[in-house]
């Protein structure tokens, strides 16, 4: 029987983590009642003086913000992983386990400029950050089995401050979510001897109907599996175990495609865009990661305008995620803000 996909409710499978998830296409048909505010965000001024985040401050603990010109990186000063923390196991019953965790966090300014944002910041600016990423990753790499670099924009994600900023966290154990794409991408590796996120990435460019933007070593899709209404996956084109693989080339052009992205999805409603976003890449342990490929996922929370934000309640916390429009409409929409 022939099925279309865009009229049915179904289940989709997340090759990735081995989770499937329910789409609901029916749903998304149904009209809209509720008004489609523009919301009007204030300006912010270049440098505020009541900013942490800003060249020259004060921050929490005291220490003074240097003058920077570009990047900036400090030791957050609410740490949540700590350096001096010994590793010990306590296991006071098998149902009551815990293990004390040693690890660093720190703080990534993306820019002096309070006003900016990763997108509307020049792409030569944008390669600094994208530098700033793979010194991290290699410098905390050497220390701590997973690196995890990310950003969490956007006040409906909790984010604390507008000033452009991200976060490295680095601790020595492999958190849940990578390790589930670890045991996944190894096991098709074992099985294939090919990498599951290449092998994705070439029925992705064929079908092409998923693909939001690409550059001659990048590709960003909406995938086949995702659960946020406008999540994007970006991956390289070519094999790239982590972050720290990635020569100038490869840096520059994921600049690019960064700055095409981040503005298609500004347009998209006309606001500075909220969304965690962060990357994914071979964790540091002895242990094959042979199946590895690089990649970032963004995980915007909006739905149908700058206020209307999807809840991961009731079902999704209870069962399973669960999304109305369709990946494929979502990619369509990003592709029409597309600056370049
Ligand atoms: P978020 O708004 O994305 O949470 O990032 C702000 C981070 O900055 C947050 O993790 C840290 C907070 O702990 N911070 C400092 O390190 N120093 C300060 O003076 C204030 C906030
Ligand atoms: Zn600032």
């Amino acid at each position: 029987m022939e099925i279309d996909l865009h009229q049915r409710p179904h289940r989709r499978f997340n090759p990735l983590t081995g989770e499937w998830i329910l789409v609901s296409p029916q749903r998304a048909l149904r009209p809209w009642q509720g008004q489609v505010e523009r919301v009007t965000e204030a300006r912010r001024p270049t440098y505020d003086p009541q900013c942490y985040l800003c060249p020259r401050n004060l921050r929490a603990n005291g220490d003074r913000n240097p003058n920077y010109r570009h990047t900036f990186v400090f030791v957050n000063d609410f740490s949540a992983l700590l350096p001096d923390t010994p590793r010990v196991e306590i296991e006071e019953h098998p149902l009551l386990r815990a293990v004390t965790m040693p690890g660093e966090c720190r703080v990534l300014c993306f820019s002096p400029r309070h006003d900016l944002s990763l997108a509307e910041m020049e792409v030569e600016d944008i390669r600094r950050v994208v530098d700033v990423w793979v010194e991290q990753t290699n410098e905390l790499g050497k220390r701590y089995r997973w690196v995890q670099i990310f950003e969490n924009k956007g006040e409906i994600m909790g984010c604390s401050n507008p000033h452009p900023h991200g976060q490295v966290w680095a601790l020595d154990a492999i958190p849940n979510e990578v390790m589930k794409e670890h045991l996944q991408q190894t096991r098709y590796y074992q099985e294939q001897r090919r990498s599951l996120l290449l092998d994705y990435l070439a029925v992705e460019k064929q079908r092409a109907e998923r693909i939001v933007v690409e550059n001659e070593y990048w590709l960003v899709v909406t995938p086949y599996w995702a659960i946020w209404p406008f999540e994007t996956l970006l991956l390289p084109k070519i094999p790239m175990l982590r972050l720290t693989d990635l020569k100038k080339p490869h840096r520059w052009t994921l600049a690019e495609i960064l700055k095409r992205l981040l503005t298609a999805y500004d347009r998209l409603f006309q606001i500075s865009f909220p969304y965690s976003m962060g990357w994914h890449g071979a964790p540091f342990i002895e242990e094959s990661v042979l199946g590895w490929q690089l990649h970032a996922h963004f995980y915007p929370p909006l739905l149908r305008s700058a206020t209307v934000k999807k809840f991961m309640v009731g079902f999704e916390m209870l069962a399973e995620a669960q999304r109305d429009i369709t990946p494929e409409q979502a990619a369509e929409r990003l592709r029409e803000g597309l600056p370049f």
